[in-house]
């Protein structure tokens, strides 16, 4: 009892002390610190200081705007909706030039909804498709190459739409993971597990598995119904792949991103206990950063449109806020595959506008993005913070007719 006095009077005295030096402490300094200042700090300073690799965006390695540049060399049928292409890979360089695999879709119609397809008709824009690739040399102009993975026949994991693709490159073997869809998406949801087809050349032949590689989870589990954006890379010594699955659905799909580990690229994958393990995002871009993972968080979430970094490629943390980050983004990852101990990251890569024109339309189209997430590249431009967008950008976001007449009703 005694002892217990003791210890409460002296956390008062410390408290009481504390409080004291940081009313008696000078105005925070003109110059902002670059390390952490010996002083009592505000949740905010503190945050600033130890949750981020530097004070400000423009020296904190993992910020950074992002900028966008059309691609030459890939037709779309006049944007009829016809043709799609979107999720694409990373980026790999092999042979003498620059590889990337996609979803590409070619139907006599633009996606028509679940009740409305059929074996020709797509319900989705993701639907009735196959995986292509394309290579380029100049990284801006790229040559279509046609098909890597076809459907495979009936009843083959993927025989109604293989798409989401993603490369590994494994003691000199290329794996093309991807989503195999057994019914049209949006029959029930968007439900597929994941499977691979492995080749020895990025050109092909590609050999298909036609086994589940990464199983929905099992029944009432988080995973239960999908298995997205499988997305491998090398880390520890192993294969790290990440994926997200769609989930709860109360009215709406809570999208939440997972990690299953193997040893060998045909499994079997071990999904990690702390699943999930990034609590917002949608298709998931991750890297080798310094010594652990950093990610590119879009979209869905408390946590979207953040990039976040791991030391342990388990336990994320948000690293920067940035805007207009892109989706689906398969970037060019030098070290993606060497089981580097210190990434270095990333400055650019191939990601997606979906709805590229109109819903009666509807395809999506690939497209370049640069930025400077490269602890070798040091471009302030992309550091900068603000950036400026006319008005006709903020009014194409402007409120919905529902919207305006909730409005006006009450007033
Ligand atoms: C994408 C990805 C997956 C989904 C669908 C096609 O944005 O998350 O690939 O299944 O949408």
């Amino acid at each position: 009892m005694k002892n217990l006095v003791l210890i409460l009077f002296l956390l008062i005295g410390q408290n009481v002390f504390v409080r004291a030096q940081a009313s008696e402490q000078k105005g925070f300094p003109f110059i902002l610190p670059k390390e952490r200042p010996n002083r009592e700090l505000s949740t905010a300073m503190q945050r600033n200081y130890e949750g981020y690799l530097a004070p400000r965006p423009s020296q904190n390695e993992l910020y950074s705007q992002f900028k966008y540049t059309e691609l030459k060399g890939f037709d779309y049928n006049g944007d009829d909706g016809t043709i799609s292409r979107r999720d694409p890979s990373k980026v790999i360089f092999a042979n003498g030039k620059y590889y990337v695999w996609y979803t590409y879709r070619n139907t006599p119609t633009p996606p028509q909804g679940a009740e409305k397809s059929n074996d020709t008709i797509p319900s989705s824009d993701w639907d009735l498709a196959d995986i292509w690739y394309a290579s380029s040399t100049d990284v801006f102009t790229w040559e279509e190459q046609g098909v890597a993975v076809p459907r495979p026949p009936k009843p083959n994991v993927g025989w109604r739409s293989v798409t989401t693709t993603d490369i590994l490159v494994w003691k000199g073997k290329y794996y093309l993971y991807y989503q195999g869809f057994m019914e049209a998406s949006g029959k029930r949801g968007d439900d597929c597990p994941v499977a691979v087809s492995y080749a020895d050349s990025p050109d092909g032949p590609w050999t298909p598995h036609n086994k589940i590689v990464i199983p929905n989870g099992a029944e009432g589990e988080w995973d239960q119904y999908s298995i997205h954006d499988p997305y491998p890379l090398v880390y520890k010594g192993k294969i790290y792949l990440y994926y997200k699955s769609d989930f709860d659905g109360d009215p709406e799909l809570v999208r939440m991103q997972g990690l299953a580990i193997a040893d060998n690229p045909l499994g079997p994958f071990k999904k990690h206990p702390l699943n999930p393990i990034i609590n917002s995002g949608h298709e998931t871009t991750l890297f080798p950063f310094m010594e652990g993972i950093a990610a590119l968080v879009i979209r869905d979430g408390n946590e979207h449109y953040t990039i976040q970094y791991s030391e342990d490629g388990i336990n994320f943390n948000i690293a920067a806020i940035t805007s207009l980050m892109p989706n689906a983004a398969g970037p060019y990852v030098s070290d993606a595959f060497t089981n580097t101990s210190y990434g270095k990251g990333i400055t650019w890569g191939i990601s997606h506008f979906t709805n590229a024109t109109t819903w009666d339309e509807n395809h999506a189209i690939l497209t370049r993005f640069d930025c400077d997430l490269n602890l070798d590249v040091h471009d302030p431009e992309m550091k900068r913070a603000g950036e400026y967008y006319k008005p006709s950008f903020y009014y194409q976001h402007g409120l919905s007719d529902k919207q305006r007449k909730r409005i006006q009703q009450n007033h």
